[in-house]
This record gives C-alpha cells, sequence and structure tokens, in this order.
C-alpha cells in the first residue's frame, strides 16, 4: 500500500512537462509509481495537486554553511531550515582544509560534526583542498572518495586558500584518476591584490571600490587558465558563481569544442548589478553586496548570463549562500558597525564622523540566499507547452530575431530548463544521479509543488510574493533581495515523501536532524 500520493499535478522534468496530470504513488520514502488514477488504501495519505506544477526538490550543490571562517553566518540548523522553506531538499556544503594542516581528515570530522543532527535536509560535503601534501594525493584522495565525497574546491584567489597553477594541475590530473569531479573559483589573485592595494593607498575603501578591485578581465584570466588546464590534464572542472559575460564565453567557446566544461551561475548575479554597492554617505548599506566575484555593472551585462543560462552554456545554478551578519558589533565582520567606538580609520576617505569606520577589505566576501533561490529562478520561467503571447507573436514583428534583445525583453527559460539546472544537473554532476534530482520511480521522495498562480488557491495563490527578510528563516539580518516581487513560492515540499514545508500551514514542518549525509559517486554528466 502506497504512503502517500501527490494528485494530478503538472509533473515537470529535466526533459518537458509531462501531459496530462499524473498522481505520484510514495512508498518508504521514494518514488513507487507515476500513473493515472493511482489507487491508494485507507492508511494512504492523498495530496491534490491539481493545477499545480510539482518538480523534484532543489538540489543546492554550492551553500557555505558554518564555516569556520564565517562566524555570523548560518549554522546548520538554520541555513538548512532556510533551505527547505525555499524548496531545497538536498545541499552540498564545504568542509575546508586549513593551510597548516598536512591531512584533509581534521576538517572532514569538525565538519561532519556540525552537521551531524543539525540539518534539515540532506547533505553532502564538497572539500575544499588548500595544502596537497603527498600523502593527500596518495592514499587520502582515494580515502574521500570511498567516504562519499565525490568533489573538491579549489581558491585561485584569497591568500590563505589560493593555489597556483602547478597544484592546480597536480590536483586536476589525481582528480581525473579518481573520478573527483573538480570545482574552481576563477579569479587572478594578483590583478586583485595590486589593484587593492593602489585603491587603499587613496583612501578609497567604500564598498563600491571592491567591485572595482576584481574587474571582469580578473574573472575572464582566470577562467581562461582554469579551462587551459583542465584541457591540458584532460580533466573535467565547473567554473562556480560565474559573473562576468567575458568569462562565460570562454566556457561557451570550450564547450563548443566538446571540452568537459561547467559553469554555475547563482541568482545574484543574474538578478542584481554593482550600483548596489553604492553606500549613502550614513551608511554601509553597499556591505550587504559584497561577494566575489563582484555583481557586475550594467543591466546588458545581466542579461548575457542570462542568455548563458538560457541557451545551456550554465550545467547549474546555485545560491553560494555564504551569508554573515549585516549589523554586527565586531568590526571585523561584516557591514556597518552600529556598536563601534572605534572611529579612527587612517585609510577612509570620507569625513563625515557619523559614518562607521569602513574599509571592504575586512567584509566577508558573500550573500545569503539559500531560501530566495528557486522563487527567483522559477519567476524566469514559462510552461513550453503553453508558451507566453510575446513567443506568439508572427515573424518580422519578434524584436528578438536579428538583434540581441535588450535587458527589458526579460529572457524566459522553460520549466524543464529550470528543473535541469536547480536539480537533475547538480544531482548527476555531483554524484547523486538515481537518487536525487529527478521525478522517476526509485528516487527519493523528494518534491516541490508549486500552484499555480492563476489559480486562486487558499494562501497567497494568484498574488505576488514580496521577498522580505522578515518572512526568511536563516538567522541573516537581511537579504539583498528585499522588496523584490516574485511569482510563486514553494508550496509544499517533500523530504524522501515527508512533509517538511508548507506555506500554507505552519511554514517549516521538517525537524533539524531529518537531513541524511549523502554518500556521493563520480560524476554522471560528462557534458
Ligand atoms: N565568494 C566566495 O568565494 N565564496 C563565498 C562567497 C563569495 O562571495
Ligand atoms: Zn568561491
Ligand atoms: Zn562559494
Amino acid at each position: 500500500m502506497l504512503d502517500l500520493i501527490i494528485k494530478n499535478g503538472r509533473i515537470v522534468t529535466a526533459a518537458e512537462v509531462l501531459p496530462g496530470c499524473l498522481d505520484i504513488g510514495i512508498k518508504h520514502g521514494k518514488i513507487a509509481l507515476i500513473g493515472q488514477n493511482l489507487e491508494g488504501g485507507p492508511q494512504t495519505e492523498v495530496i491534490d495537486a491539481e493545477g499545480a506544477y510539482v518538480t523534484p526538490g532543489g538540489v543546492d550543490s554550492h551553500a557555505h554553511v558554518e564555516q569556520d571562517n564565517s562566524p555570523t553566518g548560518d549554522t546548520w540548523e538554520t541555513g538548512t531550515r532556510s533551505a527547505i522553506a525555499g524548496g531545497n531538499t538536498t545541499i552540498i556544503a564545504f568542509a575546508t582544509q586549513k593551510r597548516q594542516e598536512e591531512s584533509i581528515w581534521p576538517a572532514l570530522e569538525a565538519y561532519h560534526k556540525k552537521a551531524t543532527g543539525n540539518s534539515y535536509c540532506d547533505y553532502g560535503f564538497h572539500l575544499i583542498l588548500s595544502n596537497p601534501t603527498e600523502q593527500i594525493y596518495e592514499t587520502e584522495l582515494p580515502q574521500l572518495v570511498e567516504r562519499g565525497i565525490s568533489s573538491i574546491k579549489l581558491y585561485m584567489t584569497y591568500v590563505p586558500l589560493r593555489l597556483g597553477d602547478a597544484d592546480l594541475f597536480n590536483i586536476m590530473m589525481r582528480a581525473r584518476s579518481l573520478g573527483i569531479m573538480t570545482m574552481i573559483h576563477a579569479e587572478n589573485n594578483d590583478i586583485v591584490e595590486q589593484v587593492t592595494k593602489r585603491l587603499a593607498e587613496q583612501g578609497l575603501t567604500d564598498s563600491f571600490y571592491h567591485s572595482v578591485a576584481r574587474p571582469q578581465i580578473a574573472e575572464s584570466e582566470a577562467t581562461y587558465r582554469a579551462i587551459s588546464l583542465a584541457e591540458v590534464t584532460d580533466t573535467p572542472i565547473l567554473i562556480v558563481h560565474m559573473s562576468a559575460p567575458a568569462a562565460i564565453e570562454h566556457v561557451a567557446q570550450a564547450r563548443k569544442r566538446l571540452l568537459p566544461i561547467h559553469a554555475e551561475a547563482c541568482p545574484h548575479y543574474l538578478y542584481l548589478t554593482s550600483e548596489r554597492l553604492q553606500s549613502g554617505p550614513q551608511d554601509c548599506e553597499g556591505a550587504k553586496h559584497i561577494c566575489a566575484p563582484p555583481l557586475r555593472h550594467s543591466p546588458e551585462d545581466l542579461e548575457e548570463l542570462w542568455r548563458s543560462v538560457a541557451n545551456g552554456t550554465f550545467t547549474v545554478i546555485s545560491s553560494d549562500h555564504a551569508p554573515s551578519t549585516f549589523d554586527h558589533p565586531n568590526g571585523k565582520m561584516r557591514g556597518r558597525i552600529k556598536h563601534s567606538t572605534n572611529k579612527t580609520n587612517t585609510h577612509h576617505h570620507n569625513q563625515n564622523s557619523d559614518k562607521p569606520n569602513f574599509d571592504f577589505r575586512n567584509v566577508p566576501n558573500g550573500l545569503p540566499g539559500l531560501e530566495t533561490r528557486l522563487p527567483l529562478i522559477f519567476n524566469r520561467t514559462y510552461d513550453p507547452s503553453t508558451p507566453p503571447q510575446k513567443l506568439d507573436r508572427p515573424l518580422g514583428l519578434n524584436p528578438i530575431i536579428g538583434k540581441k534583445p535588450s535587458s527589458s525583453d526579460n529572457i524566459m527559460i522553460t520549466l524543464p530548463r529550470f528543473v535541469q539546472l536547480t536539480s537533475t544537473n547538480p544531482a548527476q554532476l555531483y554524484g547523486l544521479g538515481g537518487r536525487k534530482g529527478s521525478l522517476a520511480p526509485g528516487y527519493d521522495a523528494d518534491v516541490v509543488i508549486w500552484y499555480s498562480e492563476n489559480v486562486n488557491v487558499k494562501g497567497d495563490g494568484g498574488r505576488e510574493i514580496v521577498i522580505r527578510n522578515e518572512a526568511l528563516h536563516h538567522r541573516i539580518d537581511y537579504t539583498p533581495f528585499e522588496g523584490m516581487r516574485v511569482r510563486n513560492w514553494p508550496r509544499k515540499v517533500f523530504l524522501r515523501g515527508r512533509l517538511v514545508w508548507d506555506r500554507d500551514r505552519e511554514g517549516v514542518m521538517g525537524r533539524k536532524g531529518d537531513g541524511e549525509f549523502l554518500m556521493r559517486v563520480r560524476s554522471s554528466l560528462n557534458y
């Protein structure tokens, strides 16, 4: 007998919106079958999803949770609580090897300990490797894979983490032989350091200068170098959090040549421009938007990224959730320092004595985004079986043909593309294929129900939703998306067949500790 039937939904897979309205039968936390008019028994719970799109649970493959370097960020409890409230049933977070550590095991033990018993959703880890010793190459990396961690992240910037080209080359060779997926943060460290130094010498340390110090060319050069290293070592890589159109063009060219180069987009780079980094004369609001790479300059840059989302250049969209609290008494923390009494800052060029000391070099990089990722991307989707009017324009009157659409044309993506980018591809890329990222028999019953915006069901169906930080479930005191309107929000979220989020009732219905560590295997996504 089935435990649960989700009836009458329009199921979206990475390939299509399945025709008709189908029922999903769930037993023991797995999808048992999909079909029409499924029959349950007396104990079967039935959920009516009429008029709703039903998608696989979101897989957010890039989230920083409770890392040592962000003490005012989210904990496992608060971060994963906000993840499920935003439709995610799996996240992949990071365990960081410190530079002075000769082994990877202290980091892995410490990060497992933080997560165990505290996660609302299923989870895995990527290992951040900062000191690749002989012992790690020879014995620890093979054991890492046996312990269910099949991906690593390498940094080309940030002094405590960055690796040179020789290390990148050698690690890629080893990753290739072990079937490890390699993620790369690509920015040219020397460019960033030298520009930063010159800005600071002139007292230019307000938030906006953070973006000046990290120009597109720094991202583009490092991306090209990472792709070259991947090509010469014949190793698949994913370039994380890409924000520069010039850099994504290198990925497009590489993929054209069938190199296994993957790219990751993030909602903040798709929606926000560097204008957000400006602070007022009395505040440090710009600090809320400091991340690396930085938000880019123009709406045209953003639409160029959306084009790459729509045309398949990007493989995944992740949040890069890496928050820290904005209003914090410690001057080493992010942003406006209301409680600070220290007003002497020799670098600061602003003479207004009410403005707290501020130096972008002291601000931890990164924005919150786990909970808002899926609604923000869903916002740009359409159902290819009922495309919007605008796509029906007769040939010749369509302003898109023959020229690049302007930013006001808002590029839209299909619902299957949405599912690919936010769930199926990250699951397959990071070795969770067959278990996560799809709605099919045998898969974990991780399901999101999106009631139609057009059908006025209970709650806020039929209305836009305004993003407000006070309604989010992280422990951060702001969202960079405050006030933005989205068409829809996950209404019900099931983790392995259990209702963990119900927007119409209690909200979060799951508990910390529901989430399990996921043993991941070799990537099954080759191109
Ligand atoms: N940049 C990073 O490299 N990591 C965390 C977030 C960010 O902005
Ligand atoms: Zn990064
Ligand atoms: Zn990151």
